[in-house]
């Protein structure tokens, strides 16, 4: 969800139009710029490769304002964008008023110019993908820039709104902070307006009432004496505003004795923190790598490392997305295709409370705001290590105009003192086997900063193939003023929403669903999905001392149905996408399969309005026929939608799905009972799933992968050779 208070409203905009009008020509830090630190003296043999290491790092950076498109899937560049303005600027039915662009992307060329497309051929030509919003209706247009020409125009195509910009929200909250009677009731409240922040939240769907404009729904905190104003919520006070008039439709006003809770104890800045902590400082801590990063990235946006070859780039909806991600077999060489597209898809949060101002805080964060465009720029050092690489976004503002978002990716690897495979035993007729392989990764990450919540977003590369997606947690909770200071006054257990988290603030429940559309291309576009399910077989009696043992019985989906997976504790199934025409050796066909992780589903009726739309959650797998138009689980349009486009209605199509190109979605859910840990800021929560290799390489592909050695990285203190 979106944030802005006044103040900050102010500096996004400042920074909005700083970025438009001044190109950032970012300083960014090299890989190993060590001069003034302290390294250790075990770094010596490698500080005469830091320099050149550096030099050639940065040789390579890839200046995002002058880009020319290298690759089918490169994002627009701004001369592109600039040409996509011009075209609708001059295009009939826009030419009364130029309208706000909700979003301007590349339309993705078909797949099969993609795949068909190699280095040194001409490009595809360059399509864009606009939305937009004029006199209360939605535009989907296409631009072609070959042409120069609109080539396609649908108006409403689906129930709902395009994402809201960040004009939309300023505009909400202008309108809000002029209105006499808002001011009346946060008087009434003993807040001033000057301590004032409000924050945007999406109304969601609830019916008819709500149809036919675009409406906000405002929620205020009072900011005074501390930066943390989440903490500190005005409760019962929600303002409702219809963007396109510009006009308060409703004030709400109820729960006028509930107190705000105090702004002690929230501030969680480093700076504002007036004694130590007790606990032993940890000393500055980084991995080395004395000979330099083992990976590149090649024309901005291809990234090659140990065995993996992917595109990256940034998106202003998804945030982040990795296409073509390829694994060379470590036996043949042979660059073999594993993903054509994984990003995640939508976002949502369903709180749990009926109360005025909080029912529809229901949030589908990816289509209603963007992950991307509220992606801030990464803390060097404490948000990405200091061996990582950063990349920027290139979104659009309201206005068509281009914008960089600075340092919102950073790319780095990951040594975590983990072990790839090992194996020891005791001398066995004179083998002296000690045998064991470190584990390095490669990380790309991003994070999103959806208003309260931060959320950290990797896609870990693993040399045997593995793809770990992670997806942590952090930023402020969404509390609820109450008159409580202590459990001991609650009346009963289930009075109310969530857990007391401090003085007369409570943690409402609520969940985070995160949907991944993941394009796996096994070997190829053609693919089945298989469930293999364990089932328990009963031994015949005097057969065995056994009673029981598991089987595993191996079903291929041929239709959409047949692919929406509950998933069950004690009716266990691994869940494979395969090449049914490509073997192993043994005649195994060749296949990845989803290890599912956080396991949390959404428990809400079917027929709930929030759950109507997010019905993508009510299976944690899907499996649908490739369609390049079925992008957004939640639908192209999710602002106000009503759930009739999305992943549920795609898949309820029920298409063949087998040996054909099928797109694997998976949904990693979140319960939350806040907690006292979770308050003033979160401890980052983690959770992922695996894309793990199944009968794809022949043999364990890491088999040959080289130990490290002490004469590479000398061990300092106990445990070194050389003491
Ligand atoms: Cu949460």
């Amino acid at each position: 969800m979106e944030i802005c208070s006044l103040n900050r409203f102010s500096f996004i905009i400042f920074m909005f139009f700083a970025s438009v009008v001044t190109w950032y020509t970012l300083s960014r830090p090299g890989y190993f710029d060590c001069a003034g630190s302290n390294i250790v003296a075990c770094t010596f043999s490698s500080r005469k490769h830091i320099s050149s290491v550096s030099q050639a790092s940065n040789s390579k950076l890839y200046k995002v304002n002058d880009a020319t498109p290298l690759h089918p899937l490169d994002p627009l560049t701004v001369q592109e964008i600039n040409q996509v303005k011009a075209i609708l600027a001059n295009y009939e039915p826009f030419l009364a008023s130029f309208p706000p662009i909700h979003s301007l992307c590349l339309d993705e060329p078909d797949k099969s110019q993609v795949l068909a497309w190699k280095k040194g051929d001409s490009l595809p030509v360059r399509k864009a993908s606009v939305i937009t919003v004029l006199d209360g209706h939605t535009h989907v247009v296409i631009v072609d820039l070959g042409l120069a020409l609109v080539t396609s125009h649908t108006m409403d195509p689906y129930s709902g709104y395009p994402v809201v910009t960040i004009h939309d929200l300023g505009e909400a909250l202008r309108t809000t902070y002029s209105n006499e009677d808002f001011k009346k009731a946060i008087a009434a409240r003993g807040v001033e307006m000057s301590d004032l922040s409000c924050i945007t939240p999406s109304p969601g769907w609830f019916g008819p009432d709500e149809e036919g404009r675009r409406i906000a729904k405002i929620v205020c905190f009072s900011s005074q004496g501390t930066p943390n104003f989440y903490m500190r919520p005005i409760e019962g006070i929600v303002v409702i505003i219809d963007m396109d008039k510009k006009k308060v439709v409703k004030i709400i006003d109820v729960n006028r004795g509930i107190p705000i809770p105090k702004g002690e104890n929230t501030d969680y800045r480093y700076v504002s923190q007036d004694r130590p902590m007790n606990m032993k400082p940890i000393n500055p801590i980084s991995i080395e790598q004395p000979n330099g990063p083992s990976f590149t990235v090649q024309d901005g946006h291809t990234v090659t490392w140990a065995n993996w070859v992917f595109h990256l780039k940034a998106d202003q909806r998804a945030g982040l997305i990795i296409s073509q991600a390829k694994v060379r077999d470590s036996e043949t060489g042979e660059l073999r295709s594993v993903m054509y597209k994984g990003f995640v898809s939508e976002l949502y949060v369903p709180y749990m409370d009926t109360d005025e101002g909080w029912y529809f805080k229901t949030y589908m964060d990816a289509g209603e705001f963007g992950l991307g465009a509220t992606a801030m720029p990464l803390v060097p050092l404490n948000d990405c290590p200091r061996n990582a690489y950063y990349m920027d976004g290139l979104f659009v503002a309201a206005d068509g105009s281009p914008f960089i978002q600075p340092n919102m990716i950073c790319i780095f690897e990951r040594y975590a003192g983990d072990i790839g495979w090992r194996h020891s035993e005791l001398p066995v007729n004179g083998f002296q086997n000690r045998e064991s392989r470190p584990k390095v990764t490669l990380v790309a990450r991003m994070i999103a900063s959806v208003g309260n919540y931060d959320y950290i977003f990797d896609w870990e590369f693993q040399t045997d193939g593995l793809i770990r997606v992670k997806v942590g947690l952090s930023g402020m909770l969404m509390v609820k003023g109450t008159k409580h200071e202590n459990v001991d006054q609650v009346y009963e257990n289930n009075e109310l929403n969530g857990p007391l988290v401090s003085e007369n603030a409570i943690g409402v429940v609520h969940d985070h669903f995160i949907t991944f559309h993941l394009d796996m291309d096994i070997d190829g576009t053609n693919n089945s999905f298989a469930k293999v399910n364990l089932v328990k077989e009963e031994t015949l009696a005097g057969k065995s001392p056994r009673k029981s043992i598991l089987k595993p019985n191996r079903k291929i989906a041929k239709t959409e149905e047949e692919a929406q997976i509950k998933l069950k504790l004690y009716d266990p199934s691994e869940f494979h996408v395969i090449n049914p025409l490509r073997r192993s050796r043994l005649g195994n066909p060749t296949g990845y399969k989803i290890v599912p992780g956080g396991t949390a589903a959404s428990l809400l009726d079917l027929d709930d309005p929030p759950q109507l739309r997010a019905a993508f959650t009510n299976n944690q797998i899907w499996v649908t026929r490739y369609n390049q138009s079925e992008q957004w689980a939640g639908g192209l349009l999710v602002y106000q939608s009503k759930g009739d486009d999305g992943l549920a209605v795609w898949s309820a199509r029920n298409r063949s799905i087998e040996n054909k190109d099928v797109v694997l979605w998976y949904t990693l859910g979140f319960h939350h009972i806040p907690c006292q840990e979770d308050f003033p800021v979160m401890p980052t929560v983690w959770s992922s799933f695996d894309l793990k290799p199944v009968n794809f390489f022949e043999s364990n592909p890491i088999l040959r992968a080289m130990p490290n050695f002490e004469k590479d990285l000398p061990v300092c203190g106990p445990g070194s050779l050389y003491q």
